[in-house]
């Protein structure tokens, strides 16, 4: 039995790109797309469907558009789709935006939909396949474990007499697990931790956005399918393909048709046509150039940054890092405000030097 595993679709999310709607759209049908190639029993969206409460019609029209053929091709494909709620989808304490789709579920008119908003619960999909899914609710060290453990108790006590294939039982759940990674190689010190030793048979996690990450032998962030800001810098992105009788190798299933989001910091001969750039020059460069439609954002590196490029060049031999920086800019009269700009300036620096 195989079921596929997304999250943190953030729809709504990079209005300033060219044909934001149009990449959010591609990463949708993409979805339907592999659940029905894979044939798989059960599509998973793992939180943060919409990226902010300010959702606009035109993206709301697009979301609910894609969600009736998708529901309708669950029906015919024989695979079941369900979301629970993330942090970006609250509106506020008890009303989420998927209370809408929710509603349209409980008047029948979602045929093979199941969205979990508050409060978690466990939906069993198919006699041997039950999901436990938790939306976000901000877990704390053992909590998220001890609520997952108590629902597969349940579930077990309320299947004890029943015979046929050993059930297979998931968590779907949002929340930044202590140990993950995000885009940016900050590592979550803090957060909920998973239980090994319950007996789950995978967890499809939401919530970082960085893809593929393993967190324990069958715990994974498919991350989001698509990059939505110029700081996802993974350009590999999918979803996850999940045998559950294999859970611990997901396949990753890499997206394509969507263009990668990527940062220029010197001129290119020609421009590429095939992605969204970011151009970050000097002013000088950016006053003379004709920057073509696909190119969207660029801000001139001020002075004191050249210099903190300059300060990489002489450090990088020794790979001082950054520690001590904040005592180097001092020393060269940086003001305050300005070190945070510098250390990303600085960070970004030695990965393109690396
Ligand atoms: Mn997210």
């Amino acid at each position: 039995m195989k079921i596929l595993h997304t999250a943190d679709l953030h729809v709504g999310d990079s209005r300033n790109l060219p044909g934001y709607l149009e990449r959010q759209r591609t990463m949708l049908y993409w979805l339907t797309r592999m659940a029905e190639e894979h044939d798989v029993s059960a599509v998973l969206i793992a939180g943060d469907i919409f990226d902010t409460k300010h959702v606009l019609p035109r993206e709301r029209d697009m979301f609910m558009e894609w969600l009736f053929d998708h529901d309708r091709a669950g029906k015919a494909s024989d695979f079941q789709t369900v979301m629970i709620n993330g942090n970006h989808d609250e509106i506020e304490d008890g009303y989420t935006l998927l209370h809408g789709l929710r509603r349209l579920q409980d008047r029948g008119m979602l045929r093979s939909t199941e969205v979990v908003e508050l409060h978690a619960r466990t939906v069993q999909l198919r006699p041997d396949l039950a999901v436990a899914c938790l939306p976000a609710a901000g877990y704390k060290r053992d909590e998220l474990s001890l609520t997952a453990g108590a629902m597969l108790k349940a579930y077990r006590q309320q299947h004890e007499q029943s015979s046929g294939p050993a059930p297979y039982f998931v968590v779907m759940a949002h929340e930044a697990i202590a140990g993950a990674y995000n885009e940016s190689g900050t590592y979550r010190a803090k957060g909920p931790g998973i239980d090994e030793s319950l007996g789950v048979t995978y967890w499809a996690l939401g919530d970082i956005h960085k893809p593929y990450q393993q967190m324990t032998r069958n715990a994974w962030y498919s991350g989001s399918p698509i990059q939505h800001e110029f700081g996802d810098v993974s350009q590999t992105r999918g979803a996850l393909l999940v045998d559950l009788q294999d859970p611990d190798e997901p396949t990753a299933l890499q997206i394509e048709g969507v263009r990668p989001l990527i940062t220029l910091y010197d001129k290119p001969d020609v421009w590429p046509s095939d992605a969204i750039v970011r151009f970050e020059g000097t002013a000088d460069e950016i006053a003379d150039t004709h920057f073509p439609d696909n190119v969207v954002a660029f801000k001139p590196l001020v002075e004191v940054e050249d210099r903190a490029r300059e300060t990489v060049a002489i450090d990088l031999a020794g790979y001082a890092m950054l520690e001590g920086l904040d005592d180097v800019l001092a020393e060269q009269a940086v003001p305050q405000e300005r070190w945070e700009a510098v250390g990303d300036t600085l960070r970004r620096a030695m990965d393109r030097c690396r």
